[in-house]
């Protein structure tokens, strides 16, 4: 685990600007009122000059947020005061902290893990009820444990693995031996399972990106706009109107939507269409999902297949059915098709139970935590290595080789934790925190 200064560190813990508290806090070394106790106190400058007066609160170390000794000062809650304490505290040797230092200080004296320094930045920003919550899981540790449990059957794995590798004179058929093949698929499993609920935690915290397609004056802005209920895209009748990626957060049932509409998809475009249609393809890259829109009474040619990377849920909306006549609503499945019309709004509300369906999270129910890219990324390559070494395990009957993915299985896992990092991979979270926290 990286070192660092064990200096005495200082910043304000409230937000800048006025308010009824102004919190400064102080972690590191010092002469200290007595612990955990509220205590009246008058905060002077190294010269005696009296500069605001509140409540002293000390935490002795460990026993406090960053581990160390803390102490905080709450007094009146205006910039020049607040900073006129930090910078007395400065004068008497404190440094001004980075942001997230406090934070980091406590994942380095092992308070928290990294997902759970995380997931206070996390429920600092989250911006629905329902992130709040599962941030809060997060922070209590329910995301570490589902890693630190599979963490634990990959080590028994590759116990068993090696135990058997260590005996080379018996011929070893590891494809025979229930009890291993049983942990494997125990561990798959599991694999599986994280997969599933790091996906909806990212789209807990993020928000599902969905991106509007389909040919030109389909129906995409206007689809925009009725789902956001502003008129944020430019609508007409020319095919070509939207050339400009427009992006509209939208809330359904507590889950954040960001709704991406884009330049419609055509052969030989003008100029500054094309550039629309390449930022198109490249917003297609980022999707959680694609809304493509077909009008109902032309025949989809189906050439905007390929241009949808294969991974992405897809639903299909056969727009404009107030012209044809068709019952709007569920139309059939794989992929998801329905009718709607983004004039008369029939079918949206089934539009937006296949959202939710699309983001998964109700299947959760309470038990769902936020999660980050990082830990996605994180936890897809421990996946990979896993299924190397059962490929390996398979082809070649080769239990080394299964062992050694094992290993490197482990520690992409720890990698989300945070029991295997870089000074590089901390900085970059936690310069991602406020100050003062
Ligand atoms: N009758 C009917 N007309 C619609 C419906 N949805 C959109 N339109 C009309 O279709 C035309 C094109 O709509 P837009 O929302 O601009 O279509 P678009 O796909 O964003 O078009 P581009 O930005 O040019 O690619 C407009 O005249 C809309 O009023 C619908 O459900 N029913
Ligand atoms: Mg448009």
């Amino acid at each position: 685990m990286p070192e660092y200064a064990r200096d005495t560190i200082v910043a304000a813990a409230t937000p800048p600007g006025k308010g009824g508290i102004g919190i400064v806090r102080i972690s590191g070394d010092g002469k200290v009122p007595q612990p955990r106790l509220a205590t009246c106190a008058t905060i002077r400058n190294r010269n005696g000059d009296e500069l605001d007066s509140g409540i002293a609160l000390y935490f002795p170390g460990p026993a406090s947020y960053t581990g160390e000794s803390v102490l905080e000062f709450h007094g009146h809650g205006g910039p020049v005061v607040v900073a006129s304490v930090i910078d007395a505290a400065v004068e008497l040797g404190a440094r001004r902290a980075a942001p997230g230092e406090f934070s980091k200080r406590a994942f380095l004296n092992g308070k928290l893990d990294l997902v759970q320094a995380e997931a206070i930045a996390d429920l600092i920003d989250s911006g629905t009820s329902q992130a709040a919550r599962a941030a809060l899981r997060s922070l209590s540790g329910s995301f570490s444990h589902a890693v630190e449990n599979l963490q634990q059957q990959l080590v028994n794995l590759r116990l068993h693995v090696e135990a058997a590798i260590d005996f080379p004179e018996e011929e070893i058929d590891f494809l025979s031996d229930q009890d291993l093949l049983r942990k494997i698929e125990a561990c798959g499993e599991a694999f599986a399972k994280l997969r599933r609920e790091v996906n909806i935690g990212r789209v807990l915290r993020d928000g599902l990106q969905l991106v509007i397609v389909g040919k030109p004056n389909v129906g995409k802005s206007s689809l925009l706009n009725l789902l956001s209920g502003q008129d944020a895209a430019i609508v007409t009748e020319v095919a070509g109107t939207t050339r400009d990626i427009i992006r509209e957060r939208i809330e359904i049932d507590g889950l954040a939507v960001e709704l991406v509409d884009t330049a419609g998809l055509r052969e030989n475009p003008n100029r500054i269409e094309a550039e629309g249609i390449r930022r198109a393809r490249e917003a297609l890259k980022n999707a959680d999902g694609v809304l493509w829109i077909q009008d109902a009474s032309e025949v989809e040619t189906g050439e905007l297949d390929q241009e949808i990377p294969g991974e992405i849920p897809v639903i299909i909306l056969r727009n404009k059915i107030d012209v044809t006549g068709d019952t709007p609503g569920p139309l059939k499945e794989n992929p998801t098709t329905l009718n709607v019309s983004a004039r008369t709004g029939a079918g949206i509300d089934d539009l937006r139970e296949t959202i939710r369906q699309l983001a998964g999270y109700q299947d959760l129910g309470e038990g769902a935590f936020t999660a980050r890219r990082r830990h996605v990324d994180a936890i897809v390559m421990a996946a990979d290595h896993f299924q190397r070494g059962l490929e390996a395990l398979e082809k070649n009957r080769a239990g080394e080789l299964l062992a050694e993915d094992l290993r490197l299985s482990h520690e992409a896992l720890g990698e989300v934790t945070g029991s295997m990092s870089s000074d590089d991979l901390l900085g970059r979270i936690f310069s991602e925190f406020c100050i003062g926290k």
